[in-house]
């Protein structure tokens, strides 16, 4: 038998072996059987110097053919093979592209914050601008500029949460309310008028219950200028409650007192929960207590840059948390910040 035998034989055999094979593993297997160097190819190779020397150059180009042949047939299944597998792998991860998609859960503003937001729009319709100062304050910005000196007992008013310092050193604190705002804007806007309102986060060393928590917002709202009086105040404050809770809503000031207002007022709205009759939110007074505020002392003016026989201030204090409270009828405080989802997602 001629090695062209040998060769054409080889060939058919290899061929069907490889249309039967149908992974990457079996086809370098089979590359290794018929085209390595150890292969059945390599082995008729070494027939070739046994032969006549007239006859070896056309068995070369037979044997040079059949390596061709068989490289070509392996290129081909490679690429059939390849293609089989990304099908399989396509067919595996294939998507159902009709099922409704997972809806990603939205983000909301925090009640508190819409609160303060709304806060700002209805005061920004009024012509105040929004000024902030710092949450941790010296002694002296939440209590000496503000008419309070050392040992003043008004300090009482307010639990603190002091800072570390060293001995000596001036104490400072976490502000207990926004009022020493009012110095720092002040000090920056003297001896011009002044229309801001300073929203923030303020601190108290207290007993926390259903209307008191140890951190809360507080917008403090101030006003100064040539022949500003009470009336103003108390237009501003009734406009605000109105555009907050309606035109019809029903307000009353009481007299009060604040070290750094002279006269001082506490300003109060007539309940949601009983209309006015009396109830255990309103403790039967038929009011609910929404801010302090009066006509800024010429002390703290005089302490923001002003001259109090040339000038004259309304300020303000509020509490965001318990606004929201009488708006969204939120019986308890604690809610605010306790994390639950729950009370969370009603304000969408
Ligand atoms: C003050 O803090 C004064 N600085 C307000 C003021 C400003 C008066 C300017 C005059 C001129 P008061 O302690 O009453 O006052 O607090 C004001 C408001 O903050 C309260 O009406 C209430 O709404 C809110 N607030 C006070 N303490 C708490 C608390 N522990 N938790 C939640 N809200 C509080």
């Amino acid at each position: 038998m001629s090695i062209g035998d040998d060769l054409q034989r080889l060939r058919e055999q290899a061929v069907s072996q490889l249309d039967a094979t149908h992974d990457s593993a079996a086809l370098a297997e089979w590359k290794a059987r018929y085209l390595g160097k150890q292969g059945e190819l390599a082995r008729l190779s070494r027939g070739l110097g046994a032969l006549a020397p007239a006859e070896r150059p056309a068995a070369g180009q037979q044997f040079n053919a059949t390596r061709g042949a068989l490289e070509h047939a392996l290129s081909a299944a490679e690429q059939r093979v390849k293609e089989a597998a990304q099908r399989d792998a396509f067919e595996a991860e294939a998507l159902d592209i009709t099922l409704p998609g997972r809806q990603p859960a939205l983000g909301r503003l925090h009640p508190s914050t819409q609160t303060l937001r709304t806060i700002a729009t209805v005061f920004g319709e009024m012509g105040f601008q929004i000024w902030e100062s710092p949450e941790v304050e010296t002694d002296a910005f939440n209590f000496g500029l503000l008419n309070m000196p050392a040992d003043h007992p008004a300090r009482d008013m307010w639990d603190t949460f002091y800072l570390d310092t060293p001995p000596g050193d001036e104490r400072v604190l976490l502000r207990t309310h926004t009022s020493p705002g009012q110095i720092h804007a002040m000090r920056h806007y003297a001896p011009q008028p002044i229309r801001v309102i300073l929203p923030g986060k303020c601190y108290r060393y207290e007993q926390i219950t259903a209307r008191h928590e140890m951190q809360f917002h507080q917008v403090e709202g101030l006003a100064v200028g040539e022949r500003i009086s009470l009336a103003d105040l108390k237009g501003t404050l009734v406009g605000f409650a109105r555009r907050l809770y309606g035109q019809a809503v029903r307000t009353r000031f009481r007299g009060s007192y604040f070290p750094f207002t002279e006269p001082s007022v506490e300003f109060d709205i007539e309940c949601f929960l009983c209309g006015g009759n009396g109830c255990r939110v309103c403790k039967h007074s038929g009011w609910l207590e929404i801010l302090g505020a009066g006509m800024v002392h010429p002390n703290v003016l005089r302490n923001g840059g002003y001259d109090p026989a040339r000038v004259s201030g309304f300020a303000f204090g509020m509490g965001p948390e318990r606004i929201a409270m009488l708006r969204y009828g939120i019986d308890d405080i604690r809610w605010f910040f306790s994390g639950d989802e729950r009370f969370l997602q009603q304000f969408g």
